[in-house]
């Protein structure tokens, strides 16, 4: 089969907004939904949208990444003829090391996208929850002969500041574009999900390279020197679910809409599953003691107190007389006894210690850090 679209996934930001949570992994490695990474969201969609040829540029901490994602025959890359491969920055010969926005991260990449010499290239973040089939986008693309397509939402006008925002005309053609406006003209905002032509981008990119070298970031740069350029830039919509989540609020929210069993992410049977690379562990065991009520409990969970709209992750466990109400626990979490948890993510392998309490409020989530200890005798009471 040909390779008609290869896909690019951005994995290389810090997510410096999710704090400790990123301190010792990229934000695409960040546990999510008990079960999954958040870059599962990206990977199962290119799987399902049988994009089978995925690159995945890493930067920040891309240890964990690696571990997880592999050749990528989680998601069945692997045998269709494709797979997924990890790209690091090296050192040119300039000097350069990281990538530095998001267009040189693709420049620094040529080679890699020359080897499959693709039609069209689908850029992708890693840290974004959705399910959407690339393969609609793709068509709508070549539909309108489009050297770009942006993939679009509208979203509420006071977010709108954070995203790329656009206006377009009757036929979906792109007229304006600006990246993070600090007064937007509309709420159609990019997903930061682009399908580029690529022997066009490839020229832009290397022409660029050679002269200017201005061409650093999609959303600042590439897609105004397009527009400027009159290449034909076309936005699809998407009306489906999709949430970045880079805040801790919206990380916390997006797990919440996961336990709602009305929600588009909670449906159990739909065909567009979501495949992650998860360790196996025993079944979970409920003590007579526990009380669970509406919450996903992962495999290994060992549960003596009381859960309540939450989430526990593998091999989580939650002693005798505690209560884990409106939380995210990560997975290998130790929840000692007489413990209450509300409004909170406790980070991988975060110990909290009897009598302890971390609790926040719905507007203001209370985070416990990857390994961290809190409570216990040497660290009494809250942090
Ligand atoms: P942002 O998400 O703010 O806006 P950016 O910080 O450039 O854009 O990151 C995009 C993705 O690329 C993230 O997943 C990040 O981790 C990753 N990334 C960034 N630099 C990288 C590098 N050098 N190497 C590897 N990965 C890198 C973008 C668009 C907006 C759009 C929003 C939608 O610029 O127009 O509205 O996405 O979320
Ligand atoms: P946030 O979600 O907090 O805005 P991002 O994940 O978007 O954070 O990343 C912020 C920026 O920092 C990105 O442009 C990313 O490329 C850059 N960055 C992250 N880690 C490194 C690093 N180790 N070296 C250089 N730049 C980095």
């Amino acid at each position: 089969m040909k390779n008609e679209m290869t896909a690019m996934i951005l994995a290389g930001g810090q997510g410096t907004r999710l704090g400790v949570l990123t301190k010792q992994t990229a934000k695409p490695a960040v546990p999510f939904g008990g079960k999954y990474r958040i870059i599962d969201f990206a990977l199962s969609n290119c799987a399902n949208s049988n994009v089978n040829n995925v690159g995945v540029v890493t930067q920040y901490q891309p240890l964990e990444l690696n571990n997880h994602i592999g050749k990528g025959d989680a998601w069945g890359l692997n045998s269709r003829n494709g797979g997924a491969t990890i790209l690091q920055p090296y050192s040119s010969s300039d000097g350069e090391k990281w990538f530095k926005g998001t267009a040189n991260a693709i420049y620094q990449n040529i080679s890699y996208i020359d080897s499959l010499s693709p039609e069209y290239v689908l850029i992708l973040s890693g840290d974004h929850i959705y399910k959407m089939d690339y393969s609609k986008m793709l068509d709508f693309h070549k539909e309108n002969n489009a050297s770009l397509t942006v993939g679009v939402i509208p979203v509420d006008y006071k977010e709108a500041s954070r995203f790329g925002i656009m206006n377009t005309d009757q036929g979906h053609r792109i007229i304006e574009f600006e990246e993070k406006p600090a007064e937007p003209k509309s709420n159609l905002a990019s997903m930061g999900i682009y399908i580029f032509t690529w022997p066009t981008l490839r020229r832009y990119l290397v022409e660029d390279q050679a002269k200017e070298r201005k061409l650093e970031d999609f959303g600042h740069d590439v897609i105004p020197a397009y527009l400027a350029n009159g290449e034909d830039c076309f936005a699809y919509s998407f009306n489906g679910y999709w949430k970045d989540v880079g805040t801790i609020e919206s990380l916390w929210e997006a797990n919440m809409e996961m336990i709602d069993p009305n929600h588009p992410l909670n449906q159990t049977k739909d065909s567009w599953r979501i495949y992650s690379n998860t360790p196996i562990s025993p079944a979970q065991f409920f003590t007579e003691t526990a009380n669970v009520r509406n919450s996903m409990v992962v495999d290994g969970c060992y549960v003596a107190g009381e859960v309540n709209h939450s989430i526990l992750s593998q091999d989580v466990r939650v002693g005798m007389e505690s209560t884990v109400k409106d939380s995210v626990i990560m997975s290998d979490v130790t929840i000692g006894e007489n413990v209450q948890i509300e409004y909170a993510i406790i980070g991988e392998g975060a110990h909290i210690a009897d009598g302890a309490s971390v609790i926040g409020e719905p507007d203001e989530i209370a985070v416990v850090g990857y390994n961290e200890t809190i409570g216990g005798p040497k660290n009494d009471g809250e942090e």
